[in-house]
């Protein structure tokens, strides 16, 4: 039973940090802004000129988080087919948030207003410790198809209490920066990209390493509460063996009557075969008499 409690104790104790350490950041903005351009820039390192309407994706990425490694998942939802439902689920979740606008498009930043109100609603007095950040997309468009000036973009980012940046998918400007910068912000916990390969494989290394050795751990003290019950078990048996063996000699002393008995019964025995060879000496006597 200890051990078994012990066993339950040392399950709850071991840290499975990529399950439990999702760091969630959800991209919102209207359509065509140039969201999934971001995100596929930032996780796959490509941009298309297509233009394919998004319902919803979501991509992870390996990260560090309190010095060990986390999954970053990056969410990733529709401009254009927004359902209330999924957004509050989106928000709700959501650790961090990027409200994306194309700098040629004031309408694109005014469509923000209302999601910024919502997440405002939603995460109520939390709202001061999440990381959002207000992003400018497409500055690498020609200054004649602009519709809001950096300056524009700063001031209305500063109005609603968040940070500001302007980025450009296409041409894969800041777009790293902006993923840095609003884990940078996140003040509970030390967040942070793992970009080096060889950094990252080793701390993958010295993860899978850990694991194996609490595994290891688990089975030692699984074996020895296996074997703890097993000699257990042979020690009940012992004793229960050794009680037998004390309660025998009271067992013979009742025997030693029925015994008594015994003796009364061959006494019965002997005087039967007395009387058999009685009957044999006169049987032997009728003989002769008859022969006579
Ligand atoms: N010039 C320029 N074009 C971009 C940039 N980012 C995206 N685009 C283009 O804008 C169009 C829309 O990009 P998406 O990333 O699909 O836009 P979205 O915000 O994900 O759209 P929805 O999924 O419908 O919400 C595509 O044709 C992209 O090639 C950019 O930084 N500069
Ligand atoms: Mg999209």
């Amino acid at each position: 039973m200890g051990d078994a409690t012990n066993n339950k104790k040392i399950l709850q104790n071991i840290k499975m940090p990529e399950q439990s350490n999702d760091y969630r950041v959800v991209v919102f903005g209207a359509g065509g802004v140039g969201k999934s351009s971001l995100v596929l820039r930032f996780i796959k390192g490509t941009f298309r000129e297509s233009y394919i309407p998004t319902i919803e994706d979501t991509y992870r990425q390996v990260i560090s988080c309190n010095k060990n490694i986390c999954t970053l998942q990056i969410t990733d939802t529709t401009g254009s087919h927004q359902f209330p439902a999924m957004q509050r689920l989106s928000i709700t979740k959501g650790h961090a948030f990027i409200l994306v606008y194309s700098v040629c498009s004031k309408q694109s930043l005014e469509e923000l207003k209302p999601i910024w109100s919502l997440i405002r609603e939603l995460k109520g007095d939390e709202i001061s410790q999440i990381p959002v950040m207000l992003v400018g997309n497409k500055c690498d468009e020609p200054e004649e198809l602009r519709e809001v000036t950096n300056i524009e973009g700063q001031t209305e980012a500063a109005t609603w209490g968040i940070s500001f940046m302007e980025t450009s998918a296409k041409e894969n400007h800041n777009v790293t920066e902006l993923f840095q910068e609003l884990l940078n912000m996140e003040k509970n916990r030390n967040v942070s990209l793992q970009l080096d390969g060889k950094n990252k494989k080793k701390k993958e290394k010295k993860m899978l390493k850990e694991k194996a050795k609490e595994e290891k751990l688990l089975k030692e003290k699984k074996e020895k509460a296996k074997q703890q019950a097993k000699e257990k078990e042979k020690q009940t048996a012992k004793e229960a063996k050794e009680a037998k063996k004390k309660e025998e000699p009271k067992d013979k002393a009742a025997n030693g009557t029925n015994a008594k008995g015994g003796k009364d019964k061959d006494k019965d025995g002997a005087a039967g075969a007395a009387a058999g060879a009685e009957g044999e000496a006169s049987g032997t006597l009728k003989e002769k008499c008859k022969v006579m």
